[in-house]
């Protein structure tokens, strides 16, 4: 489970992704040096676990992390759109962030003459969207093939897969993102199949100038009005910047940011929000040893997430005993969680929450 990080050559995203990763992939100011995707993991912060560490007082604690992968535009330094060689890594990408150039900086060329990140953000929404109509054209195509040597009872399914087909189709050509469509259930196991990128859940980046960094709050409210679309959210960043903090050691970070007037805030919510967009949760386990996040899908049952930390867990799963993370701050401490009965008793079906504290009874 990854998100893909998108955009125009130059746009800054390798240095979001090496100040979310805390990487030092190379940066490109000229040309584009072509390459690997960059893959990293970023530390999904949680204020939650330093509070249940303020409780348990553990020798480690373990944050929850998300994967990012930075894909390298074209060589060609003009070039534009989204690139061949690695459509099938954005493909293969849970959610996608697309970086809009904001900031301006005349030794870094852009390939239109202008910054205007709303723009590109549209313009990048069509590629998206073209993508997936090319994807969707040859597959009708092999669809019509197939319909002349199919068995009879394998046309149903192949005349009802164009049917949706031309649905999502119809859509796209009116400039509908799949992710907005309309579209009837059984489309979506096909949906899942084709991973059409304009049906992935989205993040728009804004790269910042680092001069303008005091009025993130007020970009991102433009942003949030102009670009709100659901499975959309936005962000605003200097990634430069974010990547020199990124490379301090804390306390200097620290001391850099309040000289600067940069909250954390910006950096912190983007990963936070990858880690949403994933359709990612967490629960919490914590005592004298560790304190740890732990990452599951939503919807996942008790008995698949104690398989999170140990398969002998899993299969010799008992019960779990849990506390929401709320209810145990408001008591204070877990033997007073117990005393009170906070914790309840869960069984195997049990949907987890996030923020679910929990031990998991098992036995061997
Ligand atoms: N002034 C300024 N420059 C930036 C900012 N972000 C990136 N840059 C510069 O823009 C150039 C390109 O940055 P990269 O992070 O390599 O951009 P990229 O989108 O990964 O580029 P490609 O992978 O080559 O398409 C570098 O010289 C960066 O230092 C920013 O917020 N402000
Ligand atoms: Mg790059």
């Amino acid at each position: 489970m990854a998100i893909g990080i998108f955009g125009l050559p130059r746009t800054g995203k390798t240095s979001i992704f090496n100040a979310v990763s805390r990487g030092h992939a190379e940066t490109s100011s000229f040309r584009t040096s072509g390459g690997q995707p960059n893959i990293g993991v970023a530390k999904v912060p949680d204020i939650r676990l330093d509070k249940l560490a303020e409780i348990s007082k553990p020798k480690k604690l373990t944050p929850a992390e998300v994967e990012y992968i930075d894909i390298p535009t074209s060589p060609d330094a003009m070039a534009k759109g989204i690139g061949g060689e690695f459509l099938n890594v954005l493909q293969r990408c849970e959610s996608l962030i697309m970086v809009c150039r904001s900031f301006e900086n005349a030794a870094v060329p852009h390939v239109e003459d202008t910054i205007d990140p709303y723009r590109d953000a549209e313009s990048l929404e069509m590629e998206l969207m073209f993508s997936d109509l090319a994807l969707l054209e040859r597959r009708e195509h092999r669809i019509g093939t197939q319909l002349r040597s199919a068995k009879v009872s394998e046309r149903d399914a192949l005349a009802k897969e164009k049917i949706i087909i031309g649905k999502i189709r119809e859509q796209l050509e009116a400039e509908v993102p799949v992710r907005e469509q309309d579209l009837p259930a059984e489309a979506r196991p096909l949906l899942e199949n084709f991973q059409l990128l304009s049906g992935k859940p989205l993040m728009i980046v804004f790269n910042i100038d680092e001069d303008a960094v005091d009025r993130t709050a007020e970009i991102e409210a433009e942003m949030a009005a102009k670009l709100d679309k659901p499975h959309v959210s936005t962000v605003a960043l200097s990634g430069k910047l974010e990547m020199e903090l990124a490379g301090m050691d804390p306390a200097e970070e620290a001391e850099f940011r309040e000289s600067l007037g940069v909250g954390e805030p910006s950096l912190d919510r983007m990963i936070r929000v990858s880690y949403d967009l994933l359709g990612l949760i967490s629960f919490l386990t914590t005592g004298p040893d560790e304190t740890r996040a732990w990452t599951i899908r939503k919807g996942i049952s008790a008995v698949d997430a104690a398989g999170k930390i140990h398969s002998d867990i899993q299969r010799g799963f008992i019960r779990a005993e849990i506390v929401s993370y709320e209810d145990l701050i408001s008591t204070g401490s877990i033997a007073e969680a117990r005393k009170q009965g906070t914790f309840r008793t869960e069984g195997k079906t049990y949907i987890m929450q996030d923020g679910d504290v929990v031990n998991f009874l098992f036995n061997v």
